[in-house]
């Protein structure tokens, strides 16, 4: 199996605690089965998400050291513009304090109400600010990206022929813009094509339809690109990157992925107007326009990430290969995921791991709390509990993906951690039948996942190990 050692060596460990099985299961009791209500403290290997979870280098702490706290006009805030305008091209940058700020801005500047935002699949804080802001979600993504079994090496890709049909329907003018994401995260972390963002441009430009980019995970995108795309092999992924970026009309960021750092994120844009009205909405909800919720330390830590994700091509090689080792570890025990492998994270098939609990009893949500009793692996449910209710009817979503997602922070984790977990899963694949369903005893009325409790639909039987 093919293993890329690590670009890294390590300077500063912190100690993690294994814990028996029945100390876990009293504490998944106690966080209600909800893998985000587990202190952190009780579990092994964190695999909940990527976000803000990165091990930062070296050169990232000594420039915490030179932050400039001044309130107006810190210089780590010019170095982090001078950083975007350089490494992804937009001329104006806002910072904000994470990515779901930087969408709040843009949806209330670009989104009027009754409009339509079509996007590269839904992203669950992304969707909530369109709806905020009076716009609709529709999904134009390529119907390959649905099926967790097809092969399609860029299943991120937009359907232009969906987007035709969508300007049929509705007209142009009810169009706010397109929400394009790189390395799909609900779609399993799934890439976009060079070519699809060129074709989809030119569509756009033929329309008059702003191309907004999530910008989260570009540089994962750009690997994916580097290896799978023909042209591609031998340009770096600092010009893939750019390249990316040139062809659409702003970002929004959370740099809690890519970029590197734990906290952080911005929103970027060419259009003068749009900079001047989101420097504006910047001081009502972060901070001044020169921090945007950001101390200068962090403001210089992130300057430095976003160097760091693009110097050389080993880091990102490594990082999405050790995912990659994972998923074939997977493979090799037999434990359903989405193919092809993403960038960022594994995610298993909850509805082939569990084919008994029908969907509206949260297999997602059962197997990620199953995974933590069996191993003291945290992994994060992205299925009919993250979809949340249509706001129309009032039915859970139940979306066509019901996953489980193994997410792998930047820099943090070792083979031996990969091993360990992949030992664990295939062992608990073995037992699936035992795992049961799950219902709410507390539902929040939105982004209902982080907080909601619940109990299994019958008593737990505790697997004998
Ligand atoms: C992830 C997260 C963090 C998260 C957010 C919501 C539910 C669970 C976990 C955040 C993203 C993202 C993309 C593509 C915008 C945000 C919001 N992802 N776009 O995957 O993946 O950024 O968290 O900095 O506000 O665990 P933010």
């Amino acid at each position: 199996m093919k293993y890329i050692p690590e670009p890294f060596r390590i300077k500063t460990v912190e100690p993690i605690r294994m814990t028996t099985r029945e100390y876990r299961r009293r504490a998944i009791e106690k966080a209600s089965y909800n893998t985000f209500l587990l202190r952190s403290e009780d579990v092994y290997i964190d695999l909940l998400t990527d976000s803000g979870t990165s091990a930062m280098s070296d050169a990232q702490w000594a420039a915490l050291q030179m932050g400039d706290e001044a309130y107006a006009g810190s210089k780590n805030f010019y170095d982090l513009e001078e950083t975007v305008q350089e490494i992804f091209g937009y001329k104006y940058m806002v910072p904000t304090h994470q990515g779901r700020a930087a969408e709040h801005i843009m949806s209330q500047y670009l989104i009027k109400k009754g409009d339509y935002v079509p996007g590269n699949m839904y992203f669950t804080t992304t969707r909530l600010h369109q709806e905020l802001a009076g716009g609709k979600f529709v999904d134009v993504i390529i119907d390959e990206a649905h099926d967790t079994t097809n092969p399609h090496p860029f299943k991120g890709n937009v359907d232009i022929s969906k987007m035709q049909r969508l300007v049929d329907e509705v007209g142009v003018d009810k169009i706010s813009y397109i929400s394009y994401e790189t390395c799909v995260n609900m779609a399993g972390g799934q890439p976009i094509s060079m070519a699809n963002l060129r074709e989809l441009r030119k569509f756009c430009d033929k329309h008059g339809i702003k191309i907004m980019l999530d910008n989260t995970r570009t540089v994962e995108n750009a690997y994916f690109i580097q290896k799978r795309e023909e042209g591609y092999a031998n340009k770096s992924i600092r010009e893939i990157v750019k390249e990316i970026c040139s062809y659409t009309d702003g970002c929004t960021c959370s740099s809690k992925k890519d970029c590197l750092v734990n906290i952080g994120g911005f929103l970027a844009m060419n259009d003068e107007e749009f900079f001047v009205e989101a420097k504006a909405q910047v001081v009502v909800y972060e901070g001044l326009h020169t921090y945007g919720g950001m101390s200068g330390r962090d403001m210089a830590a992130l300057a430095q990430g976003i160097r760091e994700s693009v110097e050389t091509d080993d880091y990102i090689k490594y990082r999405v290969e050790l995912t990659n080792y994972l998923g074939e570890l997977l493979t090799e025990a037999g434990v359903p995921h989405v193919v092809p492998h993403g960038g960022h994270a594994i995610f298993l098939d909850a509805k082939r791991f569990l084919p008994h609990i029908d969907q509206d009893q949260f297999p997602a949500q059962a197997l990620a709390a199953e995974i933590y009793v069996e191993t003291g692996v945290r992994a994060m449910e992205r299925g009919n509990v993250s979809s949340g209710r249509d706001p129309e009817t009032g039915e859970n979503r139940r979306p066509k993906l019901e996953l489980v997602r193994l997410t792998i922070p930047r820099r943090v984790y070792t083979q031996a951690h990969i091993d360990y977990t992949a030992e664990g899963i295939a062992r608990l694949y073995q037992k699936r039948a035992q795992i049961k369903g799950l219902k709410f005893v507390f539902e929040p009325k939105q982004l209902r996942f982080f907080q909601a409790r619940f109990e299994p639909t019958e008593p737990v039987a505790v697997p004998v190990s």
